[in-house]
Formats: structure tokens, sequence, C-alpha cells
């Protein structure tokens, strides 16, 4: 069970971050919107809400999940692959502090984005992407294991993190798009598919009774509804357009 989660307020600047898509600029008064419905999904979810102000300085960094990894025990801060979003860790190490004794930290020239962070139970999957380096995954598998976890480095094909294509329902399901599907390392799970036009929706988050998926992805609701659980659909345009999803836009701990 979940008990807290941290969220940031995305500010002004948010309309200025990187983004790859072709979806056009942000909204800011609707992202403010979807940003609120968000904070009440996840507590519906009954978890405490950290709720932290905008940052105009770092226009990502709406985007918690990418500066650290946590577990129940520790937290590591994670040094972020793109250079306007390094900082970010700067601002979440205090907060952090507040709720965690210890603290691991990835080093340069290692660099890895929470977003290439998979846990499974007591196994973390860590992605080699365009943000998250070999030498930052090597760092987190050692410490994960020096911790008593177990990891394993997953080089990315196509996605742009980790969880843009996978997530982990609990009760040994994973659900899967595009590359992920049938890949050898999640051989062991069962997989709920995404299909490449609702791949979207592959980065959804569990959070206790309820799985947070994104609004309009009627396949992906039903085959989770058929396996059993409760969904909560958001609206999810805003952040599309900044490559952003569900998981991103909290620290789940
Ligand atoms: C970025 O490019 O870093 C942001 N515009 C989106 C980050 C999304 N984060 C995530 O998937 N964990």
């Amino acid at each position: 069970m979940f008990k807290n989660v941290i969220v940031k307020t995305p500010g002004k600047s948010y309309v200025n971050g990187l983004t790859t898509s072709d979806l056009g600029k942000p909204d800011y008064d609707k992202l403010l919107e979807q940003h609120d419905a968000y904070v009440e999904a996840l507590k519906k979810c009954g978890v405490a809400v950290t709720h932290l102000p905008a940052s105009e300085e770092f226009p990502d960094s709406t985007f918690v999940e990418d500066t650290a990894v946590l577990t129940p025990e520790f937290a590591v801060i994670s040094n972020p692959g793109a250079d306007s979003r390094n900082g970010e860790i700067k601002e979440m190490e205090p907060v952090l502090k507040e709720f965690y004794d210890k603290l691991h930290y990835i080093k340069a020239p290692g660099t890895l984005d929470g977003g290439d962070v998979l846990q499974v139970e007591d196994h973390f999957y860590v992605g080699i992407s365009e943000r998250t380096n070999e030498e930052g995954a090597r760092q987190f598998k050692e410490i994960m294991e020096s911790e008593g976890y177990k990891a394993t480095i997953v080089p990315l094909e196509k996605f742009f993190h980790l969880k843009t294509g996978i997530a982990y329902l609990g009760n040994n399901l994973i659900v899967a798009a595009g590359e992920f599907i049938g890949h050898p390392d999640f051989a062991q799970y069962d997989q709920l598919t995404v299909s490449a036009e609702d791949e979207y929706s592959a980065n959804c988050i569990l959070v206790n009774d309820y799985v947070i998926i994104p609004k309009g992805y009627e396949e992906t609701k039903r085959k989770m509804n058929e396996a059993g659980y409760k969904t909560i659909e958001l609206e999810m345009s805003e952040f599309q357009k900044q490559d952003g999803g569900l998981s991103c836009l909290s620290l789940r701990f």
C-alpha cells in the first residue's frame, strides 16, 4: 500500500519544456485543471499528498517521478539526463530528507531518470534510454543489490522511458506495449497487452485499490476491468503534449 505521494504544480514555464511530440502548445489553464484532477484521484486512492509549489526555473519539474526512486527504506536521488532538468534534484532533495534518513545518489557521469525505473515487488528494472545511460543504470543496480533488492538492466529500443511502455499492477500482472510485449526480461509475468493505437495507456499507475489510466482508451480500460481492477480515468492531453504520462506526475511511496 502507498501512504504518500509527492506532486508539484506545473509552472507557467511548462509550455516551454522539452517535447518530441507534435501535439501543439499546452493550454496552461487546462493543464492546471488536469493536474488538480490528478491530485483528487490520488486522494481518492487514500494517500497523503505532499503538494509542492510550481518552479518556474524548471519547466518540466511537474514530472517529479524523474528525480528519484523511492522504497520503504531509502530514496535514490537520480541524476536526470536532460541538462534543463538536472537541477530539479536540488529542489527535491530537501523534500525527501523530510521522509528519509537514508539517501543514495546517482553520480555523474552516470545519468538516470526515474521514469526509466519499474518496480515489480522486490525487483527493479532499469531502462537504458536517451536519459539513463549505462553508467547510471549500473550504479542504480549496484545500489539496489547492496540493499537486498534484485535489479535488471533493460536497454530500450524505441520507448522514451521504460515506463512509457510498461507498468506493474500487482498479482504478477504487467501491462505491456510495443517492444515490451513478449520481451524476455518480463517473461515470468502475466501480460495485459496494449495495442499500438492505445500505446499511451500503457503508462498507468496502480495506487492501492485503483488503477489510474488516461481517458479515451476503452480497450485498455475494458481489459483492466475484466482482470478485476477498478479504474479511474483522467484527461491527460496537456501532459501528453510534453511527452508526460500518469506515472511521471508523482512519486509514490
Ligand atoms: C521531458 O522530456 O523530460 C518531459 N517533457 C517529460 C518527462 C516525462 N517523464 C516520465 O516519463 N517519467
